[in-house]
């Protein structure tokens, strides 16, 4: 099996199931920035089939998708060079799911971590679609032939269970038709923790504002969650081996890091000796400077509830016509009559 007949194409999503925090914008969204460019083609989506895997407000789901949709942008995504969509505009995603539901075993589902996170103690009062989740974000991904998936630490599993069910496919059908896709894991803050618990990664369903720095979030708001944030009493060390023992230290130095473009390394040497006392403005300071345009940009894009709406469309028509032949000739290997004229 070679990946080599595969044109590089990017593609990556996120939930729009709640505040886009800064884990989101470190681990996931900045990436997708980084990775724009005229080599290889961009797909980001907002993937609002996975948001209902738990419950979500109607109005409030239409809301963060527009909010999310205005994130993407105001953080420097382009829908004139990336493909920016819904997923729900895009069938096809849900088509090439069903067919991973059949290829995907119920054993792989079940030792997903985030879904035994997410479904805790009560599995049989989760949802079906929280199970099934993983087979639809490998159809995101293989219905675009998509070859890296930037994201974050915490979809690590979820993309080897991609490249399972992609090599399966392949075997069971004979053929080599799904790339086998490469996670792109990169950078200081693949993984931002809670800023209450540094054991803890930030997010969104986390019941604590305090825990997370929302991308909505006034500079007052954010330099008083820094200020804040938990740590320890001792003063930052000069090199990464001093914070192996001190998560919370490690986070903000992390954040520091992403933020500015730097190394912790390089931030250590800056920083080393320093005490939170004196860390934590430097880094508030940082932290304003860098989301607070993107607070603006977005704020003012939802003032054009309309113009978000049209770029969502034109997206997923985009979208659309890379994935429709894919599905076509999926079905095809499948044996589904018809699927020639589909
Ligand atoms: N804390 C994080 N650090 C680094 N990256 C993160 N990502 C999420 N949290 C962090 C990355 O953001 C992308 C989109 O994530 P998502 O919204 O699709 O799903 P999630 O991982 O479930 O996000 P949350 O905030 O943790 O939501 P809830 O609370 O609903 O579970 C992914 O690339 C992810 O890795």
């Amino acid at each position: 099996m070679t990946e080599t007949k595969f044109t590089p194409r990017v593609f990556s999503g996120i939930q729009p199931s709640g505040n886009l925090h800064l884990g989101n914008y470190l681990g996931a969204l900045k990436r997708f920035v980084d990775m724009q460019g005229p080599e290889k083609e961009t797909v980001y989506c907002m993937v609002d089939l996975h948001a209902i895997t738990v419950w979500q407000e109607p109005k409030e789901l239409a809301h963060s998708t527009r909010e999310l949709c205005a994130g993407f942008i105001a953080a420097g995504i382009d829908p004139e060079q990336s493909i920016l969509f819904n997923q729900s505009q895009v069938p096809e995603h849900t088509q090439l799911a069903w067919i991973f539901n059949c290829v995907a075993r119920m054993g792989w589902m079940q030792r997903m971590t985030q879904w035994k996170d997410k479904a805790g103690k009560n599995q049989q009062n989760a949802s079906l679609g929280l199970l099934a989740y993983p087979s639809l974000m490998a159809a995101d991904i293989l219905v675009y032939h998509a070859t890296h998936v930037p994201v974050g630490d915490d979809q690590k599993q979820h993309l080897e269970l991609t490249r399972d069910i992609a090599i399966k496919f392949n075997n069971d059908f004979g053929v080599d038709f799904f790339p086998i896709t490469e996670p792109v894991i990169e950078g200081a803050a693949t993984r931002v923790m809670s800023l209450r618990d540094g054991s803890k990664k930030m997010s969104k369903s986390d019941p604590s504002d305090m825990s997370r720095i929302n991308m909505t979030d006034d500079a007052d708001t954010i330099a008083k969650k820094i200020r804040k944030a938990k740590t320890d009493p001792d003063a930052l060390p000069s090199e990464v081996d001093g914070l192996s023992e001190r998560p919370e230290a490690r986070n903000l130095v992390n954040i520091y890091a992403a933020l500015s473009n730097q190394t912790t390394d390089e931030v250590l040497a800056e920083v080393g000796g320093k005490q939170f006392g004196e860390f934590k403005p430097m880094l508030a300071d940082l932290a304003v400077a860098k989301l607070s345009p993107i607070s603006t940009e977005m704020a003012r894009l939802m003032g054009e509830e309309a113009e978000i709406d049209r770029i969502l469309a034109k997206g997923a028509d985009k979208a659309r016509a890379i994935a429709a032949p894919i599905l076509r000739q999926t079905y095809e290997i499948v044996g589904m009559v018809g699927a020639k004229q589909g």
